[in-house]
């Protein structure tokens, strides 16, 4: 298990790459050359000169978060094919790049949602949080206004420009294909690139819907376990994986993480373990926590446990974090708390592998 830590290079993060250095365990980051628009190729020149850089500050780039998946490819439409060679072109030069795991996912419009990028908590601190009622009543086209108002200035991944040009109409496109079709298109683009998963050994990583269920009527399939078992079996090789986000996934609180990490992890299917903590306060409202089980309603102990029993190997990276101690910086992805999460999540491994 390698213990990393998201960073946004290019400028475009309050956290240093000599910041992440300094915390214990840490051997290196999930990054990605963000700036190149969705669906075009990423240069191998750019992948080298950003793994020089993370490894001049004495850290890892084995994982990239993420490369997205043009909207074509997820509406099935004809000019796919272009945007899934291009994918493949950016496969392979990411493995000249020393690149081990990729993680992406196939939410349709927009990636993850939340209805305040700055909740109080009792504690003083800041987090992330979700309100369904909210979201009910939110006009589609405003949506992004409310999202990047709240990121402080950096970018929001999943809330790239060319993304929210497009998203009402996207939205209205979407109405009109079923579930059964969303999945033929998440097939139709396994068969294409998981051959090159295996000839390049990367790991992929799909990550699941964040919030897991539908909103504005847009499919969402990864989101819980029958449609985890039916997305794997969409193409059988292990490199086709999960990025197993404990807190998208623990957002519906009647998904049984630690089984669904022993099941999927048993088989060798989950790469790469995004974990935080949620506290659920409606059947769809939660916000997000410091990462301690005592402070959520995940028990991150069975979570870890599920994980180092089925002989997980794979990257760990703490997911958002409150904004503590008076940072500012993109939500979620303050130093303070992911540093302390990241801390506890390998106390929690350490003393785990040595009881077991
Ligand atoms: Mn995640």
């Amino acid at each position: 298990m390698k213990m990393i830590f998201r960073w946004f290079p290019n400028g475009d993060d309050s956290v240093t790459l000599k910041d992440i250095r300094h915390i214990p365990g840490v051997s290196g980051v999930a990054t990605a050359l963000s700036h190149i628009p969705v669906g075009e190729v990423w240069p191998l020149e750019q992948i080298l000169s950003l793994r020089e850089e993370i490894a001049a500050a004495g850290l890892e780039m084995e994982v990239i978060e993420s490369v997205n998946i043009h909207e074509d490819i997820k509406k099935g439409l004809p000019s796919r094919d272009e945007y899934i060679s291009n994918y493949i072109t950016t496969v392979k030069n990411l493995h000249d790049g020393g690149i081990k795991c990729i993680c992406y996912n196939f939410m349709p419009v927009m990636d993850w949602l939340r209805t305040n990028l700055s909740q109080s908590l009792s504690d003083g601190s800041t987090v992330m949080s979700y309100h369904h009622d909210e979201v009910l009543r939110m006009d589609p086209s405003k949506m992004a206004d409310s999202m990047l108002k709240g990121a402080n200035c950096y970018s929001l991944p999943g809330w790239e420009p060319e993304r929210i040009s497009a998203m009402v109409k996207d939205i209205e496109f979407y109405k009109n294909l079923s579930p059964e079709q969303y999945f033929d298109n998440i097939r139709y683009f396994l068969d294409a690139v998981m051959p090159f998963a295996e000839e390049y050994d990367i790991n992929f990583a799909i990550h699941p819907d964040d919030p897991p269920w539908p909103i504005f009527g847009l499919p969402k399939l990864i989101t819980e376990v029958d449609t985890i078992r039916r997305f794997l079996s969409l193409h059988s090789s292990s490199r086709n994986g999960l990025a197993f986000c404990t807190g998208s996934l623990g957002a519906n609180a009647a998904n049984d993480l630690p089984a669904m990490i022993r099941e999927f992890s048993g088989q060798g299917r989950i790469h790469f373990a995004h974990l935080r903590n949620v506290k659920h306060s409606g059947e769809r409202d939660f916000h997000e926590t410091a990462h301690l089980s005592q402070c959520g309603d995940l028990d991150m102990f069975e979570i870890v446990k599920a994980l180092s029993d089925t002989g997980f190997d794979g990257y760990i990276r703490p997911d958002h974090g409150r904004m503590i101690w008076g940072e500012t910086g993109r939500p979620g992805y303050g130093l303070y708390d992911r540093a302390l999460g990241s801390n506890y999540l390998l106390g929690l491994w350490e003393a785990i592998r040595k009881m077991s």
